[in-house]
């Protein structure tokens, strides 16, 4: 058993057999046997609201993530860029504790601070002001009252623009910035701090901390990628792939 395990950026899909085979074998072989499971953000590729839980992938994955809550482990969500949209309905249909970030966690005796990870890439100043416009509750109650079909659409519109201007291949080159890290290391006074979002797994140690970067998830990928993070119940971090093996850490 594990004190904890952590998981960001699998962009869940219908579309993405693979990427949704490992999940779910992920909840089975690993997540049951934990008292405690992270999901850091970016689980759904996107997510248009909570009346879209009624679709019938959605419904696969919520009815997982139940029989893992059903079982005895605490789930835990921390909202992505791409399903921020996630409220309390379907917090409660998958049995999960919706997080605000940054959420200071102690585990197995360990202070560590669990981040997304989008808020400190700070550079990319275009992507800050749309954030900070989505996130404002006001915002997301307009755009929540307009019909389902129509938010689907706008996100649609939003994707097929950003693969026009490249601006996939802009912002994967996005980092989060040293100086944001380092504002969360002294605003939470942690030693551990865990996030996803960049795509760049990684463990960076620097004057005794620690910040440990999730990958995310493409089984079919050559290497594959995809992976969790394990906190023992010694205090003990392992990073592992998604055949279970270990990182040399
Ligand atoms: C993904 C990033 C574009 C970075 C929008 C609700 C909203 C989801 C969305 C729209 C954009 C993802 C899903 C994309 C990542 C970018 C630009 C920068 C930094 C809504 C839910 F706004 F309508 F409510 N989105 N797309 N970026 O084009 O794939 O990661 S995306
Ligand atoms: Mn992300």
């Amino acid at each position: 058993q594990t004190g904890a395990l952590f998981i960001s950026d699998l962009h869940l899909q219908a579309g993405h057999p693979a990427t949704t085979a490992a999940f779910l074998r992920f909840l089975d072989q690993q997540a049951r046997h934990t008292q405690q499971l992270y999901l850091l953000g970016d689980l759904f590729e996107y997510w248009a609201g909570d009346d879209d839980l009624h679709d019938e992938y959605h419904q696969q994955i919520i009815a997982a993530l139940r029989a893992v809550s059903a079982a005895g482990v605490a789930i835990y969500w921390l909202a992505g860029n791409r399903d921020f949209l996630v409220g309390a309905e379907f917090a409660q249909a998958a049995g999960v504790t919706l997080l605000a970030e940054p959420h200071v966690a102690n585990i197995a005796g360990q202070r560590v601070v669990l981040l997304h990870g989008d808020a400190q890439c700070t550079e990319d100043t275009q992507y800050m002001a749309f954030r900070a416009m989505v996130r404002q509750s006001a915002w997301q109650q307009q755009f929540l009252a307009t019909p389902l079909a129509q938010r689907k659409a706008i996100i649609a519109g939003m994707r097929e623009s950003s693969r026009k201007d490249q601006g996939h291949k802009s912002y994967e080159i996005m980092d989060v910035t040293p100086a944001a890290i380092a504002a969360v290391f002294a605003d939470t006074a942690c030693d551990v701090m865990i996030h996803g979002h960049t795509h760049r797994p990684a463990l960076h140690q620097q004057d005794g901390r620690r910040r440990y970067v999730l990958p995310d998830w493409e089984p079919d990928a050559t290497p594959p990628r995809g992976g969790w993070i394990a906190i023992h119940l010694d205090g003990s971090i392992t990073r592992h792939r998604l055949d279970g093996s270990q990182w040399a850490d």
